[in-house]
């Protein structure tokens, strides 16, 4: 039953299946089998009733095959009938099938793979038996100057085919006995850190290393081969270079040749760098061109770095610099400075007086001639027959100023300044800069008011202020009120002028032999109805002379001893408004001594201050005058003590004074609180003081005038009196 079963499903899987393709086989064969030949392989699954077939063995192309392998026809295995090498052939492609004699497939076809299985059967290969190499001088270490090269057959990726390289050995082993390295893999030779110290002390000119290549990678076994490698040492030729000149815009043919350089190592590719990127290539030689014009003004200099490198693009030594210096031409013109709105110049400003001062920018190199600007000026040319011109231009600076020639007020007048290059030189460039310059009026005349401020007492005695204070701020709310406002009283000043007598002087001839109580001469004022005065003798030292007070008539008081016939004897005389004083009467109504009049005489209390202020002088035998004696005492009270005596009797009367100043009506003027009925909120009053004494010859001045009254008790203080200034 169970085989009946079996055939069953072999059979079934074909019909069931017609043309599904068999999967493919693989088998692998080792390469250079040593056993015996044939060597079965695999048995193929051909079906049973395939004896009526036959089988047929094709290759890759489909075509029967007369290679290695074949078909047992009974078993139904695949053979192969020799050994194989994997480096002529590694793969097969083998088709098998049954057909019948007419062609018909019965079975198949079969693919199958079969595979060479690499045995290590290749030794390695240098690409040379001998190397040579040039080593130059100044070579880093680490940097491989020469990559050896070396093959093996067997398969890739193996262990059979994975290569190592050393070296063997070095001669000379001078001055060291590694001088180099090698990279096991890559095969990269390059001086080894010790060999790049010593190898500028080496005398050594070539060195001969033996070098190896290994397969099996770090396995000790493997197969191994050799070459040599020949070093020589070359003095080094990378030296710096001097700068290079270049002029702009040079007409030439590009690239232009400019420099070489050279590293005498063998295997080196050149590699050039501009900073900032430039016009310029190195070739295979070295060779440094430039590729195109060059611009000054666009780049000045630049800095090129050439390396020399290896395969890789590693550098064999530090870069060598050039610094490339472009050379100036005069290529550009002067660029005047953008126009200035018009330059106002006052009228009457002295010459020299700066405009403005011109600045052309000249883009060529600066310091040099070619950017070495000068000016000069074009318009307004100086005028036929005029001396000296209205602007000049400094040549150098730029600076335009004003000539000797005044301008108008009004005048508009467009400069023309020529700026050049070259310093001026033929063959420069030029550019035509403009200034325009207005002449504006000045302020020469002082403005004036056309009719006077000044304040009349005549007009108006009196002036009424009223101030009124706010705040910047707008104010908000009900407006200001009483309390915002003040007025200030302004009292106009009567100017009085000094009492003036009819002559400036008074001469008089007198006999020496002429007795007392002789009339000279009489002094009055020049006008004598308006005022009053007072005269008194200063300085009659002789006592030759005396004055009435009130008419001014002058006397001989006495003969007039030691007078010699010719002298001329000089007298000041002095007159004062009568109003301007205090009459102090002595004690004489006081009842206790109504009965002994007699004449009194009045001193001044011994107070200095008093004595310096006040001047009393004695009228008559019952009174007195009192006076400033000063220009100017503060106003205020004043208490002047007057001492009378008489027959060895002596008072002291206390004079109360209170000077003040005072208005026109003789009202004095005194500091008042709150005024009644004015919305002030405070009064002032201010007032101008006049003077006014004269004096017959000499004049004194006095500020002040009085009035008075006095209490009759001579032993209380005189009663406040007001002294009022006359305005
Ligand atoms: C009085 O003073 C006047 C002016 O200073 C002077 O010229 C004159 O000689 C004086 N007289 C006497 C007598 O001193
Ligand atoms: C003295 O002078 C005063 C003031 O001028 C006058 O009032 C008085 O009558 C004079 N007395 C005598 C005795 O002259
Ligand atoms: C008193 C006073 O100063 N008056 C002068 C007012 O102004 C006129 C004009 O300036 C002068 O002539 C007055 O002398």
């Amino acid at each position: 039953m169970v085989p009946a079963w079996l055939w069953l499903l072999c059979v079934s899987v074909p019909q069931a299946l017609p043309k599904a393709q068999p999967a493919e086989l693989s088998v692998e064969v080792p390469e250079n089998y040593g056993g015996n030949f044939p060597l079965y392989l695999t048995k193929l699954p051909l079906p049973r009733e395939g004896a009526e077939g036959q089988i047929v063995l094709s290759g890759d192309s489909g075509k029967a095959t007369e290679g290695p392998f074949a078909m047992d026809p009974d078993s139904g295995f695949l053979l192969v009938t020799r050994a194989l090498d994997r480096e002529e052939q590694a793969e097969y492609q083998l088709q098998v099938t049954l057909e019948m004699q007419d062609g018909h497939v019965l079975w198949g076809p079969q693919p199958v793979l079969v595979h060479v299985k690499d045995e290590n059967d290749q030794v390695p290969h240098f690409s040379q038996a001998i190397y040579r190499a040039r080593l130059s001088r100044g070579t880093r270490p680490g940097i491989p100057f020469l990559f050896l090269e070396a093959s093996d057959r067997d398969e890739p990726g193996t262990a059979n085919s994975d290569l190592r390289f050393h070296i063997l050995s070095q001669a000379p082993a001078q001055p060291s006995p590694d001088m180099f390295q090698l990279e096991p893999r890559l095969g990269a030779l390059a001086l080894s850190p010790k060999g790049s110290t010593s190898l500028d002390h080496a005398l050594e000119r070539t060195y001969q290393l033996l070098v190896q290549v290994k397969d099996m990678g770090d396995q000790a076994s493997g197969h191994q081969a050799t070459a040599t490698v020949e070093v020589s040492i070359i003095e080094s030729t990378w030296v710096s270079l001097e700068p290079i000149h270049l002029a702009e815009n040079l007409k030439v043919l590009y690239p232009h040749h400019m420099a070489q350089v050279h590293w005498s190592g063998g295997d080196v590719h050149y590699h050039l760098e501009s900073h900032p990127p430039g016009p310029f290539e190195v070739n295979a030689e070295g060779n440094l061109y430039v590729t195109r014009e060059l611009d000054r003004e666009a780049q000045a200099e630049y800095l090129l770095q050439v390396r020399a490198q290896n395969s890789h693009g590693e550098d064999y030594a530090a870069p060598l610099e050039l610094h490339v210096l472009v050379m100036d031409e005069n290529d550009n013109v002067p660029i005047c400075p953008p126009r200035d709105p018009t330059v106002s110049i006052p009228e009457l400003s002295p010459p020299g007086t700066e405009v403005t001062r011109l600045s052309a920018e000249d883009a060529d190199a600066p310091g040099s001639p070619n950017s070495h600007v000068v000016y000069q000026l074009l318009s307004p040319e100086p005028e036929d027959g005029v001396e000296g011109r209205a602007f000049q231009v400094d040549p150098t600076s730029g600076s335009v100023t004003l000539g000797v020639l005044p301008l108008r007020a009004g005048q508009n007048i467009l400069l023309l300044v020529l700026a050049m290059d070259l310093a001026g030189a033929e063959g420069g460039f030029s550019s035509t800069c403009e200034v325009e310059v207005a002449v504006t009026d000045i302020n020469d005349h002082a403005p004036e008011f056309i009719t006077s401020q000044n304040l009349s007492y005549e007009a108006a005695p009196s002036h009424e202020v009223v101030v009124v204070v706010q705040s910047v701020a707008k104010l908000v709310g009900p407006g200001p009120g009483p309390g915002a406002t003040a007025t200030v009283t302004v009292l106009v000043e009567r100017v009085m002028p000094p009492p003036k007598l009819d002559q400036e002087s008074y001469e008089a001839s007198v006999p020496i032999s002429a007795p007392a109580g002789s009339f000279l001469l009489t002094i009055q004022p020049s006008d004598p109805i308006s005022r009053t005065l007072r005269f008194s003798l200063v300085n009659d030292s002789e006592g030759w002379l005396c004055i009435e007070k009130f008419s001014g008539e002058v006397h001989t008081a006495q003969s007039l001893q030691g007078a010699q016939p010719g002298d001329t004897y000089t007298v000041l005389v002095e007159a004062q408004d009568t109003d301007h004083g205090l009459i102090v009467s002595g004690p004489s109504k006081d009842p206790d001594l109504a009965s002994g009049h007699g004449p009194y005489s009045f001193t001044l209390g011994p107070n200095p201050t008093v004595q310096r202020d006040w001047r009393l002088q004695t009228l008559n035998g019952s009174h007195a005058y009192l006076t400033l004696a000063l220009h100017w005492v503060e106003p205020r009270e004043h208490i002047i003590p007057v001492v009378v005596s008489h027959n060895a009797q002596m008072w002291q009367l206390l004079v109360r004074v209170i000077v003040c100043r005072c208005n026109v009506e003789g009202q004095c003027m005194r500091k008042v609180g709150r005024m009644k009925g004015m919305p002030t909120k405070l009064s002032a009053v201010g007032i101008l003081v006049g003077t006014l004494v004269a004096i017959g010859i000499f004049l004194i001045l006095i500020f002040t005038h009085w009035t008075m009254s006095r209490k009759k008790d001579p032993d209380q203080p005189a009663d406040s009196v007001p002294l009022k200034a006359t305005v």
